[in-house]
């Protein structure tokens, strides 16, 4: 008795006329009169003639589906959500699947693969040789890359964590609109970056692809992506805010508030997960004991999908499938992509400290490794061979040889301006102050810095 009474009383004196008109039909039903014997017979009188309750509609409000059961047990298993797959082991397709690409462009997107490969390798090696100072490979996670920055709209907001490489040089590429030279401008601090060289290295920022900047604080590009899918919501845009994030950042506060926002209001949002097994030097056995992202994303009120982030068209064909559920039932969609990291955290790391060797090679057998698998689906076909991939991979080298030499010389932003502008719309004394006082500075103690690295002091 005692529980139900708050219930019903609350719902009678708070929840205004509809809920007092559903607390009444409960009263009327004599199923309900029965099993509330006590309760009801204090609180409410019944009237023959209101309509038949269902006495589990008080309970409705908060829950998807009401059951009853008189059996006490603390529930531990939730429902399982399978891995989205459609290409095998072997590179072939299962039953009744296509390939999403005609065969040029599967070659295409293969090629690009391979390109991010090799470019992603060589800018870890300018760090490993001094020439930048930090960076963060996308070793293993080509394939959903790739697929993503396919399937996406074109003017989609991106909310990118850092290992995102493959995604924004796709959409970039397709109009030049962030390439390697905005890449490696970035890495270098050169001028040509937007942000100037005030922030690490990999933190991209480019305005034409819809990239907001990646900022190194974790988890909070997530929130704004659940903001702005509302705000395109609102709008009535046909776009959608895409927040991607490791599962380790899946982990912070700002997660689950913008997983919770997005949910309830309906936000315009894709929720990508890139779960790769490691955050930093956290396995993820000491990351969560849930199963996996994906879960919670259900747990939220979400549409969910789990996808084999090392099966290209899985990852586009579940992509592609969520972005439009997204901006045309205009709600967000969770996805988690499961994949591995084949290199360390970041070049500040040392990954054989806290993990096995056998499992590196286990994830790049042929059959698992995301770039292996599309070019078994490529070679199955006819379509490609080892002459072939010698050469791509030579020229892809070649190539961003030629880019590292062009920008590796370009100069960073003048001193003050890039230290002090920006930073407020109209500087206030005490940043007046600073900037004066590190312009005498450094008249006095050039000959003690390389200043031909900036385009000047002023
Ligand atoms: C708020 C915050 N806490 C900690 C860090 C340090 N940090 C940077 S990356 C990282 C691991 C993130 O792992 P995950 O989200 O799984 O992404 P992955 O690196 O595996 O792609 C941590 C702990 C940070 N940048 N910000
Ligand atoms: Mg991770």
């Amino acid at each position: 008795m005692t529980p139900l009474r708050p219930i019903v009383t609350r719902a009678c004196s708070t929840f205004g006329k509809a809920t007092a008109k559903r607390t009444e039909k409960l009263v009327a039903s004599p199923a309900w009169r029965q099993s509330l014997t006590f309760s009801s017979q204090r609180t409410f009188s019944a009237s023959a003639h209101q309509p038949k309750p269902d006495p589990t509609d008080v309970y409705h409000a908060g829950l998807r589906n009401t059951v009853f059961t008189n059996e006490c047990e603390i529930s531990s298993e939730s429902q399982t959500i399978p891995i989205f797959r459609v290409l095998g082991y072997d590179g072939k397709l299962q039953a009744g699947w296509q390939p999403p690409f005609s065969a040029e462009e599967c070659l295409e997107r293969y090629r690009f693969m391979v390109r991010v490969n090799v470019w992603d390798m060589m800018l870890y090696n300018i760090q490993r040789q001094g020439r930048i100072s930090f960076y963060m490979q996308n070793q293993g996670e080509e394939a959903l890359q790739t697929a993503i920055g396919n399937a996406l709209g074109k003017d989609d907001h991106l909310w990118c964590q850092y290992r995102e490489l493959g995604v924004l040089l796709w959409r970039g590429l397709q109009n030049n609109a962030f390439t390697v030279t905005n890449v490696l401008d970035q890495l270098f601090s050169t001028a040509g970056d937007p942000g100037k060289g005030r922030q690490m290295p990999i933190s991209y920022t480019n305005k034409e692809t819809g990239l907001q900047t990646i900022c190194t604080p974790l988890t909070t590009q997530v929130p704004h992506a659940a903001g702005c899918g509302y705000a395109f919501k609102l709008n009535g845009e046909k776009r959608a805010a895409v927040a991607f994030f490791g599962e380790g950042a899946a982990s912070e506060g700002d997660f689950h508030a913008a997983m919770n926002f997005a949910a309830v209001l309906k936000s315009q949002t894709l929720f990508v997960c890139r779960n790769n097994g490691y955050a930093i030097s956290t396995p993820v056995k000491d990351q969560y004991a849930g199963d996996g992202i994906a879960i919670r994303g259900l747990s939220y009120g979400m549409d969910t999908i789990r996808v084999d982030g090392n099966d290209f068209f899985a990852s586009y064909i579940a992509t592609k499938k969520a972005w439009e559920l997204c901006v045309n039932e205009s709600k967000p969609v969770c996805l988690e992509f499961m994949t591995y990291r084949l290199g360390h955290h970041s070049t500040s790391d040392d990954s054989a400290q806290y993990r096995p060797a056998q499992e590196m090679s286990m994830w790049t057998q042929p059959g698992i490794d995301a770039i292996a698998r599309l070019r078994s689906f490529l070679e199955n076909n006819g379509l490609w061979d080892e002459a072939k991939e010698e050469e791509l991979r030579k020229e892809a080298k070649h190539s961003m040889l030629q880019e590292i030499k062009q920008v590796e010389n370009r100069k960073s932003v003048a001193i003050l301006p890039g230290i002090f502008d920006d930073v407020y719309d109209v500087e206030p004394w005490h940043i007046k102050e600073q900037r004066e006082e590190c312009r005498q500075h450094l008249k006095r103690n050039s000959q003690h810095y390389d200043m031909t690295k900036f385009q000047g002091i002023e």
